[in-house]
């Protein structure tokens, strides 16, 4: 297939592109190097150093005789997307390209409208280019299973059939998200479902869950391979970051009693969660909702594995939570539709957090323990980081360097 993935410079992107590159789809990636402009305002770095896109590419070439065609620029412009749309002519768009971060969402106003814009205007302005070059490509959404919340019922793939005073239907679930980020993913979600109403556009929102991990089998390639790995308090996700905690010898991060259950996967496993998406796709018009998860821990519970995987001593510190969500409650959600396609999951067990560990422990030196601590509070409106008062994307422009960058 020709496979378009957007955001194919981040975390998840690349390894997506690499993999999808080497099972023979043509692949393009476009991004606008926001995520490496975040680091710059936070101050912050990958653990594990990335190549720059361009020799990403590069080196992909030379490793595997396989192309991945680079688009730089940004999905808020219109035209931008439309022009990537016209000259790729892709049969499925992988949209992974927005800023991911709930505590980056929740810094202060000014980062919470940029997430909210960037996320909700790409999105739409990709549906509007869909519908207008081809609407028979298929959109592969990257959502979040903190759409949902953590409701005390189960939770379902996407739909619930309720009945009310003798009536039934079947309703999109209910969503209660615990950051402005994860609200942007429910804006994108009523969008995508009201496009595909509209213009009969066909579209599959993947609620992912948490990802750990690094190395996938293509990026474990070359070094100039390697994908991103964050462990700091804004874009670090958990058991990644206990994982780097463990190995420099900082007690691990617990937020409140480390009752919060969220749904996990294994970044191998996003890579084939997103294919299976893209080779089954939906029919016109059709907007379905898969749980892209494999397993649900509490926080507790990975703090707890961590400390039985590292072969030195692991401290806990149990700090007060600084978001604002549910330490204990009731988790249950249905992840069915990708196991059906076929899915046939890495679980989570001593050897993958051994991997992770030791990931960390070879770039142990690059960590910076200024950056672990949390700083970002949901109660408060204005989290004073050292740099919050730059507003994302005024500092360099990588995406304008990159297009004159012979
Ligand atoms: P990431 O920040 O590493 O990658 C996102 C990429 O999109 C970055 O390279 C960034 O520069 C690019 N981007 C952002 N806004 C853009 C824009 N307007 N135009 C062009 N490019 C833009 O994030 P990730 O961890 O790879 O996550 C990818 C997607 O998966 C996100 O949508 C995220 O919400 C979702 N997701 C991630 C996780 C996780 O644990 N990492 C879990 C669930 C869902
Ligand atoms: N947590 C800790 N200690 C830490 C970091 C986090 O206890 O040091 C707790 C948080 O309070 C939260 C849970 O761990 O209860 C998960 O936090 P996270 O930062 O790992 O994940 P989250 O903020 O939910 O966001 C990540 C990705 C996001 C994606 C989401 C999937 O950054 O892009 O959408 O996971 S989900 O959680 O299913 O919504």
């Amino acid at each position: 297939m020709r496979i378009l993935v957007l955001g194919g410079d981040g975390y998840l992107g690349w390894p997506t592109a690499l993999h999808l590159s080497r099972r023979g789809h043509d692949v393009g990636v476009v991004d606008n190097f926001a995520r490496r402009q975040y680091d710059f305002e936070m101050g912050v770095d990958s653990l594990v150093p990335i190549a720059r896109l361009q020799r990403r590419v590069r080196v992909w070439e030379e490793v595997s005789g396989l192309q991945v065609e680079p688009f730089i620029g940004d999905l808020t412009d219109p035209t931008f997307v439309s022009r990537v749309l016209v000259e790729f002519r892709p049969e499925a768009i992988v949209h992974f390209a927005e800023q991911r971060s709930a505590p980056y969402s929740m810094i202060d106003q000014k980062h919470a409208v940029y997430t909210q814009v960037n996320n909700v205007v790409g999105t739409l302005n990709l549906l509007y280019a869909i519908a207008d070059v081809d609407p028979s490509i298929h959109l592969v959404k990257l959502g979040t299973m903190g759409e949902y919340g953590t409701p005390n019922i189960d939770i379902e793939e996407g739909f619930i059939e309720i009945t009310h005073r003798g009536r039934t239907d079947v309703m999109p679930y209910p969503k209660q998200p615990g950051s402005f980020y994860h609200l942007s993913k429910v804006h994108d979600s009523h969008n995508i479902m009201f496009a595909c109403r509209i213009w009969g556009l066909r579209s599959t929102d993947l609620n992912q869950g948490i990802v750990y991990g690094q190395e996938t089998p293509e990026t474990k390639l070359h070094p100039d391979l390697a994908t991103r790995f964050d462990y700091d308090g804004v874009f670090g996700t958990v058991l990644n970051r206990f994982a780097v905690q463990a190995v420099v010898g900082h007690p691990l991060t617990v937020y409140g009693t480390g009752g919060q259950t969220r749904g996990m996967l294994d970044i191998r496993d996003t890579l084939a969660c997103v294919e299976l998406a893209c080779l089954n796709a939906p029919a016109e018009g059709e907007y379905r909702v898969f749980n892209q998860f494999t397993e649900s821990f509490t926080v507790a519970q990975l703090a707890q594995m961590v400390v039985d995987a590292y072969p030195g001593r692991v401290d806990i510190d149990y700090l007060d939570d600084p978001r604002v969500e549910k330490e204990e409650h009731y988790y249950r959600a249905a992840h069915t539709k990708l196991l059906d396609l076929g899915l046939v999951p890495h679980l989570l067990n001593q050897v993958t957090i051994s991997s992770l560990l030791a990931v960390a422990d070879r770039n142990r030196e690059r960590v910076d323990p200024a950056a672990i601590r949390p700083t970002v509070h949901w109660r408060s409106t204005a989290s004073t980081l050292p740099t919050a008062g730059s507003a994302p994307g005024t500092g360099r422009d990588l995406a304008s360097e990159a297009s004159t960058d012979s």
